[in-house]
């Protein structure tokens, strides 16, 4: 008998974190472009979020952050680290998957009739410094899930259909060893900025998972929520087991969608945030959706994990802790500092990737106990940048160390055969 838990993978912060303002739509990068970042302490923000939720007794896993600058991928450019344009450095250099939640679209087990869990790669192919990210994460993925009575790891969805990964889907189940009903969300237009997950993209997953259609749902992203700053459906909703927390906007037809959910699902809890409680900005300047929502394992119910910029958020605040104070799921709150990741757009669900698995059947090298993270934040403390100016992506020196960090990092996970 397995054990079928939800597995959270974090990726960890690569040493070439900073801020080059390359997401338009995403409002937080283009504030911060140009600012100093903070390697060593995002990376650290990130170790501590994994500590936090392992002390909940969560299960916890994490990726290696992928070789940066991407050199092979500026050879096929003709051109090379040293030589290349500005613009085209800094895409080269973003340490961008470091936000998981983009890296594949998951379908656990129960949901797919050969009963093994899938997961397809994001193309990611809207943005230019996350479209070189594919082909590190499946080398990646394919070695944490090579258990094959156990996992299948898909190839992309090929081009020019847009595939964000899993921030773009909600698994809705009576508890994660169940069936589900999977939720992909698309995008059709965002006013000035791109809708990034195509539906033929969530559609060939969904073929490609083999999973029952009348338990799949493809539901549209509001325009106005992603012209408000909502690239990723991740930023204004969040679902788990049998609970989706979402802003009353983030759907362009959310009472069909809420409709759809209930006809599968009689005993679902849809929770509403309404806009004249939260407003769509709010959301998006506090990122209360981009919360883990998870079943607690010692106390029962459920807690979200936030980022602390929505505890600094009045109305958002007073909402949460009413929330709480209710007789829903939702019982606690646990904010984080993750705010190196927050200012390019990424909270606390954004770093993670979930996985329903046994943990058995993963490669063990890529799951977290404390001393393997007080081990990785040894390697982060002694290598890791402690501060990126964009202006210094050209430096010689920064571009040796920032290789130089993550073989370390490699070395002291047994991970070193990744390749470069
Ligand atoms: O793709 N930021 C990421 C943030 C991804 C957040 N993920 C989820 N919502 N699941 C993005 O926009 C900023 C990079 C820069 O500007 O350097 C960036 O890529």
């Amino acid at each position: 008998m397995s054990a079928l838990v939800e597995i959270n993978f974090d990726g960890i912060i690569g040493p070439s974190h900073n801020y080059a303002g390359l997401s338009i739509g995403n409002i937080a990068s283009s504030t911060n472009a140009g600012a100093t970042a903070y390697p060593r302490e995002a990376a650290l923000q990130g170790i501590a979020k994994m500590r936090h939720n392992l002390a909940l007794g969560l299960v916890q896993g994490f990726f290696m952050p992928l070789d940066r600058p991407n050199s092979r991928w500026l050879k096929i450019l003709g051109t090379t680290v040293e030589s290349a344009e500005p613009h085209l450095r800094a895409v080269a250099f973003s340490a961008s998957s470091m936000w998981a939640a983009n890296a594949a679209t998951v379908s656990p087990a129960p949901d797919a009739p050969d009963g093994k869990c899938h997961l397809t790669v994001a193309n990611l192919q809207t943005m230019p410094h996350r479209s070189h990210e594919w082909p590190g994460t499946f080398s990646q993925l394919e070695m944490a899930f090579s258990n094959r009575d156990h996992f299948s790891v898909h190839a992309p969805v090929p081009s020019p259909f847009g595939d964000e990964g899993a921030a773009n889907h909600m698994r809705l189940c009576p508890g994660h060893d169940a069936p589900g009903l999977e939720i992909f969300v698309f995008g059709k237009s965002g006013g000035p900025f791109p809708a990034r997950q195509h539906i033929e993209a969530s559609k060939a997953v969904a073929r490609k998972h083999r999973l029952d259609p009348d338990r799949v749902i493809f539901a549209q992203q509001a325009e106005i929520a992603i012209a408000a700053g909502a690239f990723h459906n991740d930023v204004v909703a969040v679902a788990n087991e049998r609970v989706l927390f979402t802003h009353e906007q983030a759907f362009e037809q959310p009472d069909a969608l809420y409709d759809a959910i209930r006809s599968t699902l009689p005993d679902a809890e849809i929770i509403i945030v309404p806009a004249d409680k939260v407003s769509l900005a709010d959301a998006i300047k506090s990122y209360l959706f981009n919360a883990q929502l998870v079943s607690l394992p010692d106390e029962g119910g459920m807690a979200l994990i936030l980022p602390s910029e929505a505890r600094e958020n009045e109305a958002v605040w007073r909402y949460l802790t009413d929330l709480v104070a209710g007789n829903g799921s939702i019982r606690r709150l646990c904010p984080v500092d993750v705010r190196q990741s927050m200012a390019n757009g990424g909270g606390p669900a954004c770093l993670r990737l979930r996985v329903v698995a046994d943990p058995g059947t993963v490669d063990p090298r890529f799951l977290a106990t404390p001393e393997k993270l007080d081990a990785i934040a040894r390697v982060v403390g002694d290598h890791w940048p402690k501060s990126i100016h964009p202006d210094q992506l050209s430096d010689p020196e920064l571009i040796e160390n920032v290789a130089m960090a993550r073989d370390r990092l490699l070395a002291a996970c047994g991970l070193s055969e990744l390749d470069r």
